[in-house]
């Protein structure tokens, strides 16, 4: 293989030096495919990082990208703009469910939920309740890496170096639950868990929390999917204490779960939405915040300023990105890909489930087309056997993703019924031959 100097990029979320001492080097890929620098091809059962959604390379959306890059490579959206941006924010418009009509651009998942947060606090002052200042988020939550995303978030290490906003506090997760074990979909019990939002408004008064942010299924920390009833929960007493409910969609969005979002498939209303990953395919970054029309219009109603929000990027509705999604969307639609992966779902359901009796294997948990196995850590060694089944299945041809001893994968929404065979076939093995 020819490796590159490995010395100047720092790697993230990686041990920099158990790559560099075994590099894994992916250069080129197509469809389900990867190829690695030895020329082998390389299953993805991860959509890359839960992102390419309609699998590697299409070739529309590659056009589109060189088609914009040639036309206009760059324009500014800060009092001036181009056309894809809008016609992009109107097609995604089309897709978005309930009132969530307005788009707020962003160029990352974490940038989604900063911008979220910061947008519910704006909404909050400039409509005459500044004293609706406190975040909620949940125990066991994803929501990138700004520091708003790491302060509602919940994951220790993601924070502890970093510190954290003051005003925040946390819903319990739903892990771990007596009686859900091997759940198939939505699990039966837990419900209630969103109950301690009463709680935490007893403690803090309804009155100082601004808004509640969920991923409606957590992908990054294990694929933990919501208890019947418990997304329908958080609304009923979000709506009960006039508290903004924010759903993470940067995962389960764009046909992630068989529907467009997430919200969709659990039929419950967010106030704001956060959008990446699947938005452009992953091939151009690019993030999106949905917000309801309510909130844009009492934005556009309630500023005392000009400029009615203080905020966005220089790259906010980038033209290449702009390009990409559009060229996403539409074979996302040509190809139906979001039923396709409900039609998939039981399928991938079975197979993923059939895994019950495989070495070392302490549940499962599955929605849509996403696939959790958590494995029983090696005894003062957490995370390690995990990892000797993500180097297993590497060196097999198959890509998953290992998060603590949980392997979480998420194939593209073209995913056929064989390559599901052979991954579930390749995870078998993988598990049996480690200790
Ligand atoms: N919100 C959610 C729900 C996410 O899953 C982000 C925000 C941040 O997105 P950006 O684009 O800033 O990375 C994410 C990202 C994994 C994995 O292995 C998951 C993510 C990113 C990288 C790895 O589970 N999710």
């Amino acid at each position: 293989m020819n490796v590159p100097v490995l010395d100047n990029f720092w790697m993230p979320f990686t041990s920099n030096r158990a790559f560099k001492a075994k590099p894994k080097l992916l250069t080129a890929a197509k469809d389900m495919h990867y190829t690695d620098a030895d020329g082998r091809q390389i299953l993805d059962a991860t959509s890359g990082l839960w992102c390419v959604n309609a699998g590697h390379g299409r070739q529309k959306i590659v056009e589109a990208i060189q088609k914009q890059a040639a036309e206009m490579d760059f324009a500014p959206t800060f009092n001036m703009a181009h056309p894809l941006a809008f016609e992009f924010a109107h097609r995604l418009s089309q897709i978005l469910p309930y009132d969530l009509k307005k788009v707020f651009y962003t160029n990352s998942g974490s940038e989604s939920a900063d911008t979220a947060l910061k947008i519910a606090l704006a909404y909050q002052r400039n409509r005459g309740q500044g004293t609706k200042t406190r975040l909620i988020g949940r125990e066991r939550a994803y929501h990138g890496v700004g520091f708003g995303g790491i302060s509602v978030g919940g994951m220790v290490r993601n924070r502890m170096y970093f510190g954290s906003l003051p005003n925040v506090d946390h819903l319990p997760h739903t892990h771990g639950v007596p009686g859900n074990l091997f759940s198939k979909g939505q699990p039966e019990n837990g419900a209630d868990l969103a109950d301690n939002l009463e709680r935490l408004v007893a403690l803090h008064d309804a009155s100082t929390i601004a808004a509640v942010i969920v991923e409606p299924v957590a992908g990054s920390t294990g694929v933990l999917v919501p208890p019947k009833g418990y997304l329908e929960r958080l609304r009923t007493l979000c709506d009960k204490h006039d508290i903004l409910l924010i759903f993470d969609e940067v995962i389960t969005g764009f046909g992630r779960l068989g529907t467009a979002f997430g919200a969709d498939y659990f039929g419950v209303r967010p106030d704001i939405m956060c959008l990446a990953k699947g938005i452009t395919n992953a091939a151009v970054p690019m993030g999106a915040v949905a917000v309801s029309n309510r909130i844009y219009d009492s934005m556009m109603q309630t500023s005392e300023t000009p400029i009615e929000l203080f905020h966005g990027y220089t790259y906010t509705g980038h033209p290449l990105a702009c390009a990409a999604g559009l060229a996403t969307l539409e074979v996302y639609q040509e190809e139906g890909l979001f039923q396709r992966a409900a039609d998939m779902a039981p399928y991938w359901q079975e197979a993923v489930h059939s895994l019950r009796d495989a070495r070392h294997v302490i549940d499962i948990r599955n929605i849509g087309l996403i696939g959790g196995i958590e494995l029983e850590p090696r005894p003062g060694a957490a995370t390690a056997r995990a990892q000797e089944v993500f180097d297993r299945c590497w060196d097999k041809g198959l890509m998953i993703r290992v998060t603590g001893d949980i392997v979480a994968m998420s194939p593209p929404l073209i995913v056929e019924k064989t390559h599901i065979d052979r991954i579930v076939e390749t995870l078998r093995i993988a598990l049996n031959e480690t200790a």
